[in-house]
């Protein structure tokens, strides 16, 4: 909105050419989606105590007794304060702006079906597997759509490490982009098992991406750093930055020991939105080692799951995903948090030197 109301005054008043800058207005979105956040959350939270919103928490894993009542579906304050924020400080006209939003309330909006529905039925049972599953390719299909329908769309997988390897999809482009989409926002609803488990490697994937899709936007660095442009595309920056402060403000109450859970509606939304900015960014492959994490706790599903029943009862992990294994072992929930983010941030720089690396 200042973007659009304040850039026109600065023929005359110079000050208001500030609006105009990418960094800037991503700067000021990413602190007013933090600050609305911490503002927000207390009430937020005691009106979901209050509604009697609480987590039920399975028995399996007995340290997780003590986390019976938090209220869950903090996704919520996330996806409220990163609207006000975009509202407040992207321009409202950039048609990849309202797309990567619609991308990121899609995919919560199958997620907040999900949370309500437990809410209203017997131990923790949502929607069904295949009502999930069905949202969340809609949404994905339509998200394709957007990609798909843009002149500057390309259905090359850009190879990293080596600058001359592409490899052309095709029409193939379609159902991969909505499994990236589809596959990680469930492997960030799996990895949405601890206190501030998924959020911190979200914000290290979005902060990596916003990079990227600043760089795909701007004309220069695209050319130096040999990664393909799309002209428009930079202004999404400034969604990266306010899901970035709408994530560290949902951490603030999120962190060990939480007073909120960000249930379906913030996993889905998050998991959705990160995959569709590794399609916009045309990083798709390099989005693999980003989200390594994510990856990894899905892995341990699959392949946990699969050794149980081709071994008819026998186990690989002490139970999956992942983060369940250690806390069995007996290592504290908040050492598993840390060493898991220092892990994202060590896959994060490793994506971020494919940059240079060619
Ligand atoms: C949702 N949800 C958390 C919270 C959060 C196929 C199978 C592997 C599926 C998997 C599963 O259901 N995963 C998806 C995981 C739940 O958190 C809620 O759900 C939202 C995200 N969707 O926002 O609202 C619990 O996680 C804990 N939690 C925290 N802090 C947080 O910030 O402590 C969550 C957020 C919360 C809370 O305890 O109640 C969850 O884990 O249920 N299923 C599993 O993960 C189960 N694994 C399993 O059965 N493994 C088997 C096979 C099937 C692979 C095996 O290894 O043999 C475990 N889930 C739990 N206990 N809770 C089993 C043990």
């Amino acid at each position: 909105m200042f973007y659009n109301l304040l850039t026109p005054l600065a023929a005359e008043w110079t000050v208001f050419n500030v609006f105009r800058y990418l960094s800037f207005r991503s700067m000021a979105a990413l602190i007013t989606a933090l600050v609305i956040s911490i503002l927000v959350g207390p009430r937020f939270i005691a009106w979901l105590r209050r509604l009697k919103c609480g987590q039920y928490i399975h028995e399996d894993v007995a340290a997780h007794a003590s986390k019976a009542g938090t209220p869950t579906m903090g996704g919520l304050i996330m996806i409220f304060s990163l609207s006000v924020s975009l509202l407040l400080w992207a321009d409202l006209t950039s048609i990849y702006v309202w797309q990567t939003f619609f991308v990121c309330a899609g995919f919560g909006l199958v997620g907040l079906w999900d949370d309500l529905s437990k809410l209203h039925r017997h131990k923790n049972r949502g929607i069904s597997a295949k009502a999930k599953f069905s949202g969340q390719i809609l949404v994905a299909l339509v998200a394709m759509w957007f990609l798909m329908d843009n002149p500057a769309y390309s259905s090359k997988l850009f190879i990293p490490f080596f600058k001359d390897w592409t490899f052309d999809l095709g029409w193939l482009y379609l159902p991969f982009g909505v499994f990236v989409m589809v596959a990680s926002s469930n492997a960030v609803n799996l990895t949405d098992g601890l206190d501030g488990l998924a959020i911190g490697p979200s914000i290290v994937a979005a902060l990596v991406m916003s990079i990227f899709i600043y760089i795909t936007g701007n004309v220069r660095f695209a050319d130096y750093l040999l990664v393909p442009y799309m002209p428009g595309v930079g202004e999404v920056t400034v969604f990266c930055a306010a899901f970035i402060g709408a994530g560290l403000g949902f951490l603030w109450f999120n962190a060990y020991p939480a007073q909120i859970f960000m249930g379906d509606v913030g996993s889905l939304s998050i998991g959705g939105v990160l995959g569709y900015l590794a399609l916009l960014a045309k990083q798709e492959l390099v989005f693999g080692v980003v989200g390594g994490l994510f990856v990894a706790e899905t892995l341990s599903v699959i392949l946990q799951v699969g050794y149980f029943r081709w071994t008819g009862g026998k186990r690989i992990f002490r139970m999956a995903p992942l983060h369940h294994h250690f806390e069995l072992k007996g290592v504290p929930e908040s050492k598993i948090i840390i060493r898991f983010w220092i892990t994202s941030i060590l896959l994060g720089l490793l994506a971020l030197s494919v940059l240079k690396l060619r």
